[in-house]
């Protein structure tokens, strides 16, 4: 083999490297027809979910066919793959660069990770190369996933291989589900901040590094949490340090949210123990960034970076929309060669920290949706969502975020339906609609609103009753709702 692969071979190199795309791909080879979704996964002991995300990378690269037919999807091997095997006796895959045995049950015979090897020798880093270490932190609803899966979107574009890592008080994230059906390699760790889950989110690096190799980790910590330098960052880079090299801290901040704690416009709100954990994320921030700058006019948008500037001045204040790309450019080139610098741990309160993180009612659920005729997914979420928002108001308990996704029965990896609402006076938004209508699907639901968890499930619990009809039903599947409990960190370097 060649100790340099040509660029032909890297995009087939790189979607080959991981044992169950190889299983995928060698079972797909030896079939005379393509395959449904369901049949590869169960062929190859895979999760639904699991090949599906599989066979779109292979889709991607250019391996695979998808054919839909009905609630069916069919796969294949792509002519242009086909024409590399060479069919002299044992089945051999001829990448110019590379030849494969597909005889062979995986190169993995020839020892453990050879395939993920080839694939690292395909981007040419060197293996001792630190993996970049980049955390957007700010606010429930701030933005940060939107803005996670964009800088993901353009390392990805220019050539690097991405680990994505996200964070909650609870299970079922719809973050993970969002950034997944996009197609990054995402890690979740459930059950508490990364200030008190050290050891899961080096955890969470491994697993991703054993499955992708990433160079650039990209880590979303919970919205509520604060004080990140001190038991995150600077623990990394003490004990790390050769592992990691650790960008600046970025804070998004929701323009409208923002403008409304610095006083800048009226508005509903937090109390001041909530609004002390907001602070004190902008405290500790290298960069704060105002996202959703789309939504500003010029003169807003500079009165709230001047505000910004004069109650924080250690940070950079840069202004960004991931919706239509605007300032993005600025971000991702700090974001890519800058180190943090920093020295120092922000002085805090955990009392009040505490106090602010358990005025949140925090609660996931799942609905599964079965209905007799196929319907639009957008008009349901929208409905589910606005009688959810209703409650609230009435109520008087401010939302931090309310999100749903909804992914139809049999779904590709990709195809899922999200809805948004960030304020209790604006409107539930749809991040993702899908394109076709279905007759059923699973919706994850994440709710974080200052308010008494119990009170939120009846709400939503009322709200899936207002919404179910005899055509449409609404089953609860699973509900868990809780305040978050104090912040404990596995370490804190000051
Ligand atoms: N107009 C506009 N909306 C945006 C932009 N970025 C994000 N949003 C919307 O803001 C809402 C919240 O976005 P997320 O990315 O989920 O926010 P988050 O900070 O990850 O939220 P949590 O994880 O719950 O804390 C969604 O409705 C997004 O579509 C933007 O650049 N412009
Ligand atoms: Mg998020």
């Amino acid at each position: 083999m060649p100790p340099r692969p040509d660029n032909d071979c890297l995009p087939y190199l790189r979607a080959l490297s991981d044992e169950s795309r190889w299983a995928i791909v060698r079972t797909l080879v030896a079939s005379p027809e393509p395959l449904t979704l369901g049949d590869l996964a169960a062929r190859n002991g895979l999760s639904d979910y699991n090949a599906s995300r599989h066979v779109r990378i292979l889709h991607e690269a250019g391996i695979v066919t998808v054919e839909r037919e009905g609630r069916f999807k069919w796969i294949g091997i792509t002519p242009g793959f086909r024409s590399r095997l060479a069919t002299s006796g044992a089945q051999t895959l001829d990448l110019g660069c590379c030849r494969f045995d597909f005889g062979q049950k995986s190169p993995a015979s020839r020892g453990k990770n050879h395939l993920r090897q080839l694939a690292t020798i395909s981007t040419l880093r060197p293996m001792s190369a630190p993996a970049r270490y980049l955390m957007i932190g700010g606010f429930l609803g701030a933005g940060k996933t939107t803005a996670v899966a964009a800088v993901a979107r353009h390392l990805a574009e220019s050539g690097k291989r991405v680990g994505l890592i996200t964070n909650d008080q609870g299970r079922e994230l719809v973050d993970t589900q969002m950034l997944r059906s996009r197609g990054f390699a995402t890690e979740e760790i459930a059950g508490g901040c990364f200030c008190c889950k050290f050891n899961s989110l080096v955890d969470a690096a491994a697993r991703l590094d054993a499955d992708a190799a990433p160079e650039i980790f990209i880590a979303e910590p919970v919205g509520s949490c604060t004080d990140l330098v001190a038991t995150v960052t600077y623990p990394l880079r003490r004990i790390y340090g050769d592992r990691f090299s650790i960008a600046p801290l970025s804070v998004l901040v929701d323009p409208m949210r923002a403008r409304r704690i610095l006083g800048l416009e009226s508005g509903t709100g937090f109390s001041d123990k909530v609004v002390y954990i907001y602070r004190k994320q902008l405290e500790e921030a290298d960069l704060i960034i105002i996202s959703k700058r789309d939504l500003l006019d010029e003169t807003a948008e500079a009165e709230l970076r001047a505000a910004l500037e004069r109650e924080f001045p250690e940070a950079r204040v840069l202004s960004v929309s991931a919706r239509t790309g605007a300032g993005m450019e600025e971000w991702f080139s700090i974001l890519e060669s800058e180190d943090q610098v920093r020295e120092g741990a922000m002085e805090i309160d955990y009392d009040t920290y505490a106090e602010g993180e358990a005025l949140l009612g925090w609660l996931n659920a799942t609905i599964e949706v079965k209905c007799s005729d196929e319907i639009d997914t957008t008009p349901l979420l929208q409905q589910l969502a606005r009688e959810i928002q209703q409650r609230l108001v009435a109520a008087g308990a401010e939302v931090a975020h309310l999100k749903m996704t909804l992914s139809p029965d049999n779904a590709f990896a990709g195809e899922v339906a999200v809805v948004n609402l960030v304020r209790n006076d604006f409107s539930p938004e749809m991040g993702q609609e899908l394109d076709e209508p279905v007759e059923g699907g699973q919706i994850i639901l994440n709710l974080r609103a200052e308010g008494d968890p119990e009170q939120l499930e009846a709400f939503v619990r009322e709200s899936i009753a207002a919404v179910a009809s005899p055509d449409c039903r609404l089953s609860l599947e699973h509900l868990e709702r809780f305040r978050p409990g104090r912040p404990v960190p596995t370490h804190r370097d000051v």
